[in-house]
């Protein structure tokens, strides 16, 4: 059973400012922010006092939380919220949002419910609807806030709005439960026993005919049908005696109606095992922080007079999120950097330090990141990282040098000292300089062989030192002329093997480089593979459910004679179909692109790197299509 691990108690979200304006609580708005795990969002709205807070405490787990409404006037005011570690989705964690009852005679202030009822509906994956009495045609009307669900939330950014909105919707919204409570009615129809989902799906017939009131009377039918693709419902009976339920709150199990318990358990763990993650426009599951960030994007939408339109809003939350999804894998990336590599080392440990540390980072950014459409935002990371691994590389380069420079330094100090003192200007000095100085740099080269900066180093010191060879060498009377030439040549063929080495060094220190860089392309290319897999998969899963939704309301309207919603559910079903196709059809192309356009970026900043998207995108394509 969930207890309240995250949070002791809940804490407003959502509520007016002192101009009466919605805002987030910025102390909700920071616990979301520490939610970096998928969330499963459960909203409860209805009238007030109905129980709803008390509905959600048991959800929780808890005996109290949500203040309950004690007396007349309804406790939460905006919406508030409690997280909770799931109780069965590992590594996900329940939100519970609370609303304040619709409808609070003294607050009187429609436009406000109609908000909060959007809200609870565009940041849930369940919405949880609940009444008291019985689902008929009063409990209905009083759900008009679905009726004006079209009017208050936007689906697409621009554009004509489409026939079929409603397969939008019904993509995106939560799923619909509806919970009755103080049912006294028995579950039968024509006398045979019906399920409570059967219930609702009755309350929800449409009456035939075209008159006014047949159309008022369908319209939140309609509304209810298409907008949410799985409906449910519970009903619950009395949970106590009325005096008992003053004090609801200091109720233990053993003082409770032994039905309601078992429907209130049902219901919880039905919530529990079927409450999806929530998902966003393009079927991305969104995690606490991203929860967070939706919620103050679509009350600043309200806030300016806006509707609040599902696109666009992932537009804002990709902006938000894909700075920081940035932002934090660089700062993964780096303190994984700075914690295991202890420069000067051999580059090929630092390369797989690299490597560790950049896989980290780009796993990191694709489950934070968020309709990143055109790999912009990775390909700013693949640019960042690959300047702080140069960045790096370059350290690695100087911190190797400089200790290489002070064992050189140590070893020939005894040879400098020797030159500075006049010890090899005689006759026969300049052999024993030159014994002295390949001896020594032997023992220079036993002392940093391990150094990627050995060769260079030495090289630089000879080509410093040719001219005092030269010297000495001149000054030796026991050489001859012709002796003298000779070695002036070997000194300069030894500078020039020397150099040569030193040259080898730096072409091993690229080639790594090149090898990094094609590993950084393909890591980041695997991982957008991946991802976009996942994404076309939940895409195709989505319009299914959705699909699946049309076909069985089609069937059921032509049951029950509706010839021409029948038709237009229809057409609705073939422009769903017809949309599903394009993107099957197109997701070969759209692939390719993208891994077009990594390879392309790549080329422009990883320098003398050749993209290979083009034949990576064919091979993924081939195994696929
Ligand atoms: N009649 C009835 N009252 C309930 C039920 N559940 C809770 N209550 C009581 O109704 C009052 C309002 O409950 P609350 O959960 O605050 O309602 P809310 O305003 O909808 O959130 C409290 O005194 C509860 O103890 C129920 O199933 N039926
Ligand atoms: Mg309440």
């Amino acid at each position: 059973m969930a207890c309240g691990g995250l949070m002791s108690a809940p804490v407003c979200l959502i509520e007016n400012d002192e101009n009466g304006k919605l805002c987030v609580r910025k102390q909700a708005k920071d616990i979301l922010d520490g939610i970096k795990e998928p969330v499963v969002v459960v909203s409860v709205v209805g009238l007030y006092r109905t129980g709803k807070s008390y509905l959600m405490n048991r959800l929780a787990g808890q005996q109290s939380g949500f203040a309950l409404g004690g007396t007349i006037e309804s406790k939460t005011k905006g919406i508030w919220m409690w997280c909770v570690p799931h109780p069965n989705k590992e590594g996900h964690t329940l939100v519970l949002l609370d609303t304040e009852g619709l409808g609070d005679v003294d607050k009187g202030d429609e436009k406000h419910d109609t908000w909060i009822f959007c809200l609870a509906v565009l940041l849930s994956s369940t919405l949880v609807y609940n009444s008291l009495g019985v689902i008929d045609n009063m409990a209905l009307e009083k759900l008009h806030y679905v009726t004006e669900l079209t009017e208050n939330i936007r689906v697409k950014a621009e554009g004509s709005r489409d026939e079929d909105e409603s397969a939008d919707f019904m993509r995106v919204f939560p799923s619909f439960v509806w919970a009755v409570r103080d049912f006294t009615l028995e579950l039968t129809m024509g006398g045979d026993p019906i399920t409570s989902d059967q219930y609702l799906e009755s309350a929800l017939k449409l009456k035939p005919g075209n008159s006014s009131q047949a159309e008022r009377f369908n319209l939140p039918r309609r509304c209810l049908r298409h907008f949410f693709a799985v409906r449910k419902c519970f009903v619950f009976p009395r949970p106590a005696s009325t005096q008992n339920m003053r004090k609801m709150e200091e109720l233990t199990e053993k003082d409770l109606d032994s039905e309601f318990l078992e429907q209130a358990n049902t219901f919880c763990h039905y919530i529990y095992d079927n409450a999806d993650p929530k998902i966003v426009c393009g079927g991305r599951t969104i995690t606490g922080t991203a929860l967070g960030n939706l919620a103050e994007v679509y009350v600043e939408s309200i806030r300016s007079g806006k509707v609040p339109c599902l696109e666009n809003a992932v537009v804002s939350l990709s902006k938000i999120q894909n700075d920081r999804a940035v932002e934090q894998a660089l700062e993964s990336y780096m303190t994984e950097m700075l914690s295991k590599a202890q420069l000067p080392m051999d580059p090929a440990d630092l390369s797989n330090i690299h490597t560790v540390a950049e896989k980290k980072a780009i796993e990191g950014f694709i489950t934070m990141s968020f309709n990143d459409n055109d790999q912009i935002y990775q390909k700013e990371l693949m640019r960042k990282i690959q300047n702080e691994y140069q960045d790096m590389c370059l350290q690695n380069h100087q911190a190797s040098h400089m200790q290489c420079e002070a064992v050189l330094l140590e070893v020939f100090d005894t040879l400098e000292k020797g030159i500075s003192d006049g010890l090899y200007l005689k006759p026969g000095g300049y052999r024993q300089y030159r014994d002295m100085l390949a001896q020594l740099a032997e023992e220079y080269k036993a002392k940093t062989k391990s150094q990627i900066m050995c060769e260079e180093v030495l090289s630089l010191h000879l080509k410093a030192k040719e001219e005092v060879g030269n010297m000495i060498l001149r000054s030796d009377e026991c050489l001859s002329a012709a002796e003298q030439e000779k070695e002036v040549q070997r000194l300069k063929n030894e500078i020039i093997e020397q150099r040569q080495r030193g040259l080898e060094e730096h072409n091993k220190l690229q080639e790594q480089a090149f090898k990094d860089m094609q590993r950084t392309h393909k890591e980041h290319i695997d991982q957008i593979i991946h991802q976009m897999e996942r994404e076309h998969e939940r895409i195709r899963r989505d319009n299914e459910q959705v699909l699946e939704a049309k076909l069985r309301e089609k069937e059921i309207l032509l049951q029950q004679g509706f010839q021409q919603d029948a038709a237009r559910m229809q057409r609705e079903i073939d422009s769903l179909k017809a949309d599903m196709n394009k993107q099957e059809t197109s997701q070969p192309s759209t692939m390719s692109k993208v891994l077009d356009g990594i390879g392309t970026a790549a080329a422009l900043f990883l320098p003398g790197f050749i993209p290979k998207a083009a034949g990576i995108g064919l091979s993924w394509l081939s195994k696929r299509f």
